[in-house]
């Protein structure tokens, strides 16, 4: 009888021993298992948290495209969550400067001044503007600091230049001289264009464009971005004021109708190519979508129509 009850306890013990271990495996496969898909759980919250943001960006954009939004429109900053929402900007594309229109001595004269204002020295600057417009000129004869064919050829690149406008800003690190550029103003891409009407368009032109492109001083071209930020002294808000009239604004910069004259065709205030820029937000990750579009008159309307369309 003290056998078998000895057995029977054996077998309890051993039984409690393979639970235990039973329980024991299991919680460490479960560890393991909750530790292997922490990452991509992870994974999978932040990509649904980018292509959230993404949706909401894509909305914002859609609301700025409608033809009965204004560019100070309410609707163009909204959340309608808390944490969740777009923001979008509509600016000028003609803030930038037209490259593709560098074949012009006048705007070539004055992307000369807007390197030099950069940082470079005037010998590169002069390199650098000169290759630019041989780049898009359709001849093979380079302007006196420039390059073409033969320059490029004896580096192992006779496909260059195109001898046509650019088509992509990612054309641009090719040309003879930009390295030089790149170094001074690593941003260079935010400040050229391919796709403007090919004026400078005084509304939101940077203060070192409106100076070379005016010869305003800096302090005047300073003072017209500041007029034109408003009170509270940032760009893209409520309070921004909107240049009307090119008078105004030769006005401000203090410059003669002689001087004003030399670069008259080469400016707006109301420049016909728009930078749509919507920002989607989720928590703190942001999705960015840029469209560039031209802006149209249907039906006594302002509408805008899509050039292009990118992520940045
Ligand atoms: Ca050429
Ligand atoms: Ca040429």
């Amino acid at each position: 009888m003290k056998i078998a009850i000895r057995h029977i306890r054996r077998d309890r013990g051993v039984a409690l021993l393979l639970a235990l271990v039973s329980v024991l495996a299991l919680s460490m496969i479960a560890a393991a298992l909750y530790q292997a898909s922490q990452p991509s759980w992870d994974e999978s919250t932040l990509a649904r948290a980018r292509y959230q943001a993404g949706l909401l960006a894509e909305s914002g954009l859609n609301l700025a495209l409608h033809p009965d939004i204004d560019e100070g429109d309410i609707a163009l900053r909204h959340q309608p969550v808390p944490g969740r929402g777009w923001e979008v900007r509509i600016t000028s594309e003609g803030g930038r400067f037209p490259i593709n229109s560098m074949t012009n001595d006048t705007l070539r004269a004055a992307a000369v001044e807007l390197f030099v204002i950069w940082g470079l020295d005037a010998a590169a600057a002069s390199r650098v503007a000169d290759s630019i417009a041989d780049w898009i000129d359709d001849d093979s004869d380079p302007l006196p600091n420039g390059a073409e064919n033969e320059w490029y050829a004896s580096l192992g690149h006779p496909q260059f230049p195109a001898n046509a406008p650019f088509t992509s800003l990612e054309q641009l690190p090719f040309v003879a001289g930009m390295e030089a550029l790149e170094q001074v103003q690593p941003f260079w891409r935010e400040q050229f264009t391919i796709r403007s009407d090919g004026l400078i368009d005084f509304n939101a032109a940077s203060r070192e464009i409106i100076q070379a492109v005016t010869g305003a001083t800096e302090d005047a071209a300073a003072n017209l971005v500041a007029i034109r930020d408003g009170e509270d002294g940032i760009w893209g808000t409520e309070d921004d004021y909107r240049f009307r009239e090119l008078s105004e604004v030769q006005s401000i910069l203090g410059i003669s109708n002689a001087q004003w004259s030399t670069f008259a065709d080469l400016v707006t205030v109301a420049g016909t190519v728009r930078r749509v820029e919507s920002i989607g937000r989720v928590g703190d990750f942001t999705e960015r979508r840029v469209i560039i579009a031209e802006q149209t008159t249907v039906d006594n309307r302002t509408v805008l129509r899509p050039l292009a369309r990118f992520r940045e």
